[in-house]
């Protein structure tokens, strides 16, 4: 590819300033100035070329397949050693409504605060019995009702089973995930997380039915890890 043709380069030779001179041709602005902003020109493209394409470089993607399971699982880039990302400060809603927990699975990223509403005519409870397997989280928001919402701010990574004490059929989840850089499963299984910075990462995928299962797996451009999940 030739970005610039080579005789941006080449000086104006005195004699040929001369003869147009002599010609009484035009010769203001003098031809060497012209040349010598094309020659400018000719740096800011290439400039902006080499900005665009190293931008394309340093963000790519992790796409494959989650099996072993029905529904959707989660795909997640696990904690980044030495790197935070500020929460965003919107509150996802967790409805208690028909007896369910409304969605069923809510993702969301550490630092969130989720409002938990009753839309139901009775009153209903929020606990949980663990935060990504630690015991020592658990929590119980209270009981309230129609109309009401209460609201706990996640701080630790991990799945948070969201029981009812009122209704002991009510389950829900909440995973918290360490980074932004995270996927659902669609129907068939397969995932795709978008704008993954350049790395090597730990990606995990979670699924309400099954155990945890993570690897490593190194961003260059597009990349591709795939999970058999079982119990
Ligand atoms: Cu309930």
């Amino acid at each position: 590819m030739e970005l610039c043709s080579r005789n941006h380069f080449a000086p104006t030779l005195p004699w040929q300033a001369w003869s147009s001179f002599t010609k009484n041709e035009e010769v203001y602005p003098p031809p060497f100035r012209n040349k010598e902003s094309k020659f400018m020109k000719c740096n800011v493209t290439i400039l902006a070329v080499v900005v665009v394409f190293s931008l394309a470089a340093s963000a790519g993607t992790i796409s494959g397949k989650v099996s072993g399971v029905s529904g959707e699982s989660v795909v997640y880039v696990d904690t980044i050693q030495g790197k935070t990302f500020p929460a965003p400060t919107e509150h996802p809603v967790v409805d208690q409504k028909g007896l369910m927990f409304q969605p069923h699975l809510t993702v969301v990223q550490v630092g969130t605060t989720v409002d938990f509403l009753n839309s139901d005519k009775v009153a209903h409870n929020v606990f949980w019995t663990s935060v990504g397997g630690n015991k020592k989280l658990t929590h119980n928001l209270g009981t309230w009702p129609q109309g009401e919402k209460r609201s706990f701010k996640f701080d630790n990574p991990g799945a948070v089973p969201l029981l009812c004490n009122v209704h002991p059929e009510m389950s829900g989840y909440i995973v918290v995930m360490p980074t932004p850089y995270q996927a659902m499963t669609d129907k068939t299984g397969n995932y795709k997380i978008e704008n993954v910075p350049d790395g090597s990462y730990t990606v995990t995928a979670w699924h309400e039915g099954a155990k945890n299962q993570s690897k490593p797996v190194t961003v260059a451009g597009d990349s591709k890890a795939d999970f058999t999940l079982s119990k």
